[in-house]
């Protein structure tokens, strides 16, 4: 496989993340080691993750926790687990200042006044899967503070459009479990190595086909689709394309993005605005969409230029390869 590409010191195959942030950091504006070792941080909670995640079935870890999240989902006993996981790290890391989460109601202010960043994320996306054994993943975006450093954080700070992210990544926790991010310079993915410990460069400069013949959407809400989506859907099934959706937002990407796909969660007569998160799970997959050649909008607009209103903020999400998604968009 070729070297990571996209990227200013390519590194062989093999590469461990560690050495690869360092090799890059100079990518980053403002390069200063703050984003580098925010981005280890996370690698290191989705380790932690990762193991409770494999021991799950032996541990009295699955199973509902007896309440409800912000959005009245119920909670699983891995996605409390998870949030206190990312939290803490990010808290330890020093490099945050504060947090929005699926799992917490309000902004997490992380008392580090002087950190930079504010990271936005989904700690366990598609925990309803976790009993069954499907894959699951952790969703986050980076952003830097817009308020002055050391002073109180702020909303403007968290409800900023997906275009000043300035890092975004997913932790698909699969068959094997990948860290797979970008600072804006392309795409690389990093398969977790359990025995060492390590993530390994195993998909240098990732690219979406701009094509495919997969779609993936809940065709159990078809009746309540806009006109306009069972117009694709039908001419999905005209061209025979295979359909694939396995309730893991994550998983199902991650496939489409090696592949070439669309996956398309419409407003629907339960949820108007889509189901779907702006901050945590749209904003993040577009912005890895976008650096490997993708694309993803609310059905009309790219979802990336949508300013926020809410923390908790539902969109409609169409992402995947782009002339898919332009088709889809425009239909
Ligand atoms: P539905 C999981 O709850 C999730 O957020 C995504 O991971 C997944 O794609 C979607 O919701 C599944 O929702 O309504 O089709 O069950």
């Amino acid at each position: 496989m070729p070297a990571a590409e996209n990227s200013r010191i390519a590194l062989p195959v093999g590469s461990n993340l560690d050495r690869f942030i360092m090799t890059n950091q100079e990518d980053f504006p403002f390069a200063s080691g703050e984003l580098s070792q925010l981005i280890r941080d996370l690698a290191y909670a989705g380790k932690v993750v990762n193991r409770e995640i494999n021991m799950a079935g032996l541990s009295n870890i699955t199973g509902a926790y007896g309440a409800e999240n912000v959005q009245g989902e119920e909670q699983q006993n891995l996605d409390v687990a998870a949030n206190i996981r990312f939290s803490r790290a990010l808290k330890k890391g020093g490099e945050v200042a504060a947090v929005i989460s699926e799992e917490e109601e309000d902004i997490i202010d992380l008392n580090n006044p002087r950190a930079k960043y504010i990271v936005a994320i989904d700690p366990l996306d598609g925990s309803s899967n976790i009993d069954v054994n499907v894959s699951i993943g952790t969703i986050f975006s980076i952003y830097r503070r817009l308020s002055p450093q050391g002073g109180p954080v702020q909303m403007e700070d968290v409800l900023q459009p997906g275009k000043n992210q300035v890092a975004a990544g997913y932790i698909l926790y699969g068959s094997s479990t990948m860290f797979v991010y970008t600072t804006g310079n392309g795409v690389n993915g990093f398969t977790y190595e359990p025995t060492l410990g390590e993530y390994i460069l195993s998909h240098p400069g990732m690219q979406m086909p701009e094509t495919g013949k997969i779609y993936s959407i809940n065709e159990g809400n078809y009746n309540s689709y806009p006109e306009s989506v069972k117009k694709y859907v039908s001419l999905c099934k005209d061209r025979s394309y295979s359909a694939r959706y396995i309730g893991s937002l994550v998983a199902d990407f991650h496939r489409n993005m090696l592949k070439g796909g669309i996956y398309i969660y419409p407003s629907t007569s339960k949820s108007p605005n889509g189901k779907l998160r702006l901050m945590y799970e749209c904003n993040c997959l577009a912005m890895i969409a976008e650096q490997a050649g993708g694309m993803a909008t609310d059905g009309v607009q790219r979802v990336m230029d949508i300013k926020p209103e809410t923390l908790h903020q539902r969109v409609p999400f169409f992402v995947g390869s782009t002339k898919m998604v332009e088709e889809a968009s425009t239909i």
